[in-house]
């Protein structure tokens, strides 16, 4: 363990501490001030960086173009003394401005004090990520940070170790970027922060973290959080040791300035030669405005912590320090002082103002409409006059656009008869909503999937091609020969995950391939499947192309958090300017017992929505998606079906090549009778069923809607409703789960019902989880004997003197 490492020549000079001395006010006072506005009212809510300033800005110190950030919501020095930053937007993101051109972050979408920098141009290219300062984006569950940062630290060692990679230039300095990332003392209680630190030791990988030690997680104290109540002490088992490569452990404190600058230059240096992952414990670490907005930390300090931060305050520190090391007189530190405090005013005072702009020239246009008519409005209006609800709208001192619509919705509730004749006020009102729903749909409802051209529903369709000779193989078989294609063709291309390397995966679906590509391509992981996943976005997000494998479905929800929290809200989140285009490649649905036949598509389809949903029947049909997705960047699950690994299917001719469209079903079996729709493994089941009813006159028209996200984006089914006027949603998911979505989408959202001659009904699996054995299968699931009688059933319940 390392402390107090010699502070360099370079960082001597007056100029450049001075300006540390300012940055650090700066910062301190957008803190203090942000603090006031939210408690006036004025912002929503505020969490900030205070006390933590020394820290951030010998961090950036050694931040280089190219490296990368995964932190969180103290970061704000961090980010100014990188020029990612500065006090203007920092009231952007408090007031939740949503204009995109000086919001450069979320564009109102997140808390304040969320930061990220685009991958991608506005055009959906990637950008060159060498000659800019990488940060990916913000969340706030607490140590969500920590498996992403592992993946873009793990970039740099497959950008570095792979030699192929080095000719992509605008990606990587052939891996010397490190990834930094920052978690507060309290989150390293999270097993996101274990298990990526025993990843990162395992992988080796230039991952530097820093431990901002205040002593508290909001109010609760280390004595709760941490064994020892010292991280780095509990985690000296990690160090390195001679031939035994672990992590590097250093010590800091939060309020030394020339220590904090010593201790990152000497351990960022050995991070990024070595790509040895590195922490950074740093300890004496203050909050002197308290947590957040939400409370304030008298109720939990004790008179002595308060006494002792008030002491050990950073700033007064650094001061202290200046003036000892008589490097500048007191009067030209309090003329820094003061110049900061105006700074974070006046931004202060600006970044207000254009806030309020747009929303009261929208207010303008609204009071216009309403003035400019000529009724005189004597009917009595039914809940308050057009004139009354108009002057309380003018009356509010600060507007937000939600006073606009309610004050524009309520107007036209009550707009009396004789305007409605005379002035034309409904329609003018109507425009005026329609127009400014329009641009707060844009601001607030976009991006949620890639919207630019490299959308993978932009991506040509090619279809799978036989011959005569075409063989009939084993599934697994179809998946392996198009890997092999794909790992040919892409050097950017990587998979990962348990079992996955040296055995070939657990269905043989990579066999040979380690062999023929190498380890750092076609790897095995260890069994962590939230990192296995955080691996897969930090390697996105980086521009390569992961394959992310989760053993299986049932396993998923070990990432489940992340999915939903880190993966599905990346394009959404940073308002369509990053791209994470991670493929999470998973095998699920009707196997054998509880954890291993699993399809719970509803818990994932309704808490992955940005992240694209592909549930292929087959081999050919899975082999299909990964090729479409590879050549788009957008996210995507696809759950290869269990039982399809050693049943034949036909060898297209064009493995590798063949792209199967997302959100298109396919008809497999025409009828006129009836519809049923499913999905995955039970298709094959539905088509036996089908089988059987036609010999007994029912003629079922069997649609696999192949996405269950994008779901059937050209109306396939309501076409097939159009014919049959009856359908039954058929899966393996819980009663009330993906058939209910798919039912909605039809009957509600496509308008299905209104061609329906017999209620819409569901057949799922049963409630509990799937049972052991064929015959636990065959109770607990739908089989074809099930699908024969509820079709039949609805048949005899149309047709009675038929059935
Ligand atoms: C998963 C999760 N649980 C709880 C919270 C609520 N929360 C936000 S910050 C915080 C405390 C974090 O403390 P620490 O990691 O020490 O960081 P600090 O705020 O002290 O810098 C908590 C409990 C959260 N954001 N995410
Ligand atoms: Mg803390």
């Amino acid at each position: 363990m390392k402390q107090n490492s010699p502070l360099s020549e370079q960082y001597m000079k007056k100029e450049s501490i001075l300006a540390d001395f300012r940055l650090a006010n700066l910062s301190r006072n957008l803190s203090i001030t942000g603090r006031r506005e939210v408690l006036s009212g004025k912002a929503k809510f505020g969490i900030f960086g205070d006390g933590k300033e020394l820290i951030q800005i010998a961090m950036a110190k050694q931040f280089k173009d190219g490296d990368w950030r995964s932190g969180y919501y103290r970061d704000q020095t961090w980010m100014m003394a990188m020029g990612l930053y500065d006090s203007l937007e920092f009231f952007h993101q408090l007031y939740g401005n949503t204009d995109r051109s000086v919001h450069h972050g979320s564009g109102g979408r997140v808390f304040n004090n969320h930061f990220s920098v685009p991958n991608i141009n506005p055009d959906g290219t990637w950008r060159d990520l060498t000659k800019q300062k990488n940060s990916s984006a913000d969340i706030s569950p607490t140590a969500g940070q920590m498996p992403r940062l592992l993946g873009l630290a793990y970039a740099s060692k497959l950008f570095r170790q792979n030699k192929d990679l080095h000719r992509y230039k605008t990606l990587t300095l052939k891996g010397n970027e490190v990834a930094f990332g920052s978690i507060g003392d309290a989150s390293t209680s999270e097993g996101h922060f274990w298990e990526t630190m025993n990843a990162a030791g395992v992988l080796q990988v230039p991952m530097a973290v820093s431990v901002y030690d205040d002593g508290y997680g909001i109010s609760v104290p280390k004595k709760y959080q941490t064994t020892k109540g010292s991280i780095s002490d509990i985690l000296k088992g990690f160090e390195n040791e001679p031939g035994r490569p672990g992590i590097l452990i250093f010590k800091g404190k939060g309020w030394d300035y020339p220590g904090l600058i010593g201790l990152y230059e000497e351990g960022i240096a050995i991070c990024r030669r070595d790509h040895v992952p590195v922490l950074f414990h740093i300890e004496e670490v203050t909050q002197p405005l308290g947590h957040s907005t939400s409370g304030s930390h008298e109720r939990y300090k004790s008179e002595e912590r308060l006494k002792w931060e008030e002491e050990f305050d950073p700033i007064k520190k650094m001061r202290e320090w200046i003036l000892n090391e008589k490097i500048a007189t007191p009067e030209e530190l309090d003329t820094i002082a003061s110049e900061a405090e105006e700074e974070a005013k006046e931004s202060r005072k600006k970044g207000w103002e254009m806030f309020q702009e747009p929303i009261k020239i929208e207010r303008d246009a609204l009071v216009k409409i309403i003035e400019n008519r000529t009724c005189k409005c004597h009917e009595e209006a039914k809940e308050a006059s057009v004139d009354l609800i108009t002057e309380d709208l003018q009356k509010v001192i600060a507007p937000i656009r939600k006073d606009n619509f309610m004050a524009a919705r309520k107007i036209l509730r009550n707009v009396c008869e004789t305007c409605y004749k005379s002035d034309n006020l409904k329609e003018e009102l109507h425009g005026w909503l329609k127009r400014n729903y329009d641009d707060a749909s844009k601001s607030y409802d976009s991006f949620l999937y890639n919207e630019k051209s490299t959308s993978v529903l932009n991506v040509k369709p090619v279809d799978p091609v036989y011959s005569e000779n075409s063989p009939e193989v084993p599934g697994r078989q179809i998946l392996r020969d198009n890997y092999d294609k794909l790992f040919s063709k892409n050097p950017l291309l990587v998979i990962f995950g348990e079992d996955v390397g040296y055995i070939g995966g657990v269905n043989q679906s990579l066999e040979g391939l380690q062999k023929k590509f190498g380890e750092l391509r076609v790897t095995d992981t260890g069994i962590r499947e939230a990192t296995i996943l955080g691996q897969g976005i930090g390697l996105s997000l980086r521009g390569m192309r992961p394959i992310a494998e989760i053993q299986y479905l049932d396993y998923l929800m070990y990432a489940l958090q992340l999915l939903s929290d880190d993966l599905a809200t990346t394009h959404y989140r940073t308002a369509g300017r990053m791209v994470a285009p991670l493929i999470i490649s998973t095998r699920g649905h009707r196997l054998e017992g509880i954890w291993h036949s699993g399809s719970p598509m509803s818990m994932l389809i309704n808490s992955v929505r940005g992240v694209y949903v592909c549930s292929p029947r087959d081999m050919t049909r899975a082999a299909g998606f990964y090729n479409t997705l590879l050549e788009g960047n957008d996210p995507a699950i696809v759950i290869e079906p269990l039982n399809g690994y050693r049943l034949k299917e036909k060898l297209p001719d064009n493995i590798g090549e063949f792209r199967i469209r997302l959100g298109v079903p396919e008809i497999i079996n025409l009828g006129t009778d009836l519809t049923i729709v499913t999905y995955g493994s039970t298709v094959r089941v539905a088509a036996e069923a089908a089988r059987q009813l036609s010999l007994h006159d029912i003629s079922v028209e069997l649609i696999d809607v192949q996405t269950l996200v994008p779901f059937d984006i050209e109306g396939v089914i309501l076409d097939s409703i159009k014919k049959t006027n009856r359908i039954l949603f058929l899966d393996e998911d819980v009663p009330g789960g993906t058939t209910a979505y798919m039912l909605q989408e039809i009957v509600e959202k496509q308008g299905g019902w209104y061609y329906l001659d017999s209620p819409p009904k569901t057949l799922t699996g049963k409630e509990h989880r799937p049972a052991y054995t064929t015959d636990g299968d065959y109770f607990s699931k739908p089989n074809a004997e099930d699908i024969f009688d509820a079709v039949y059933g609805m048949m005899k319940e149309a047709v009675p003197e038929k059935f």
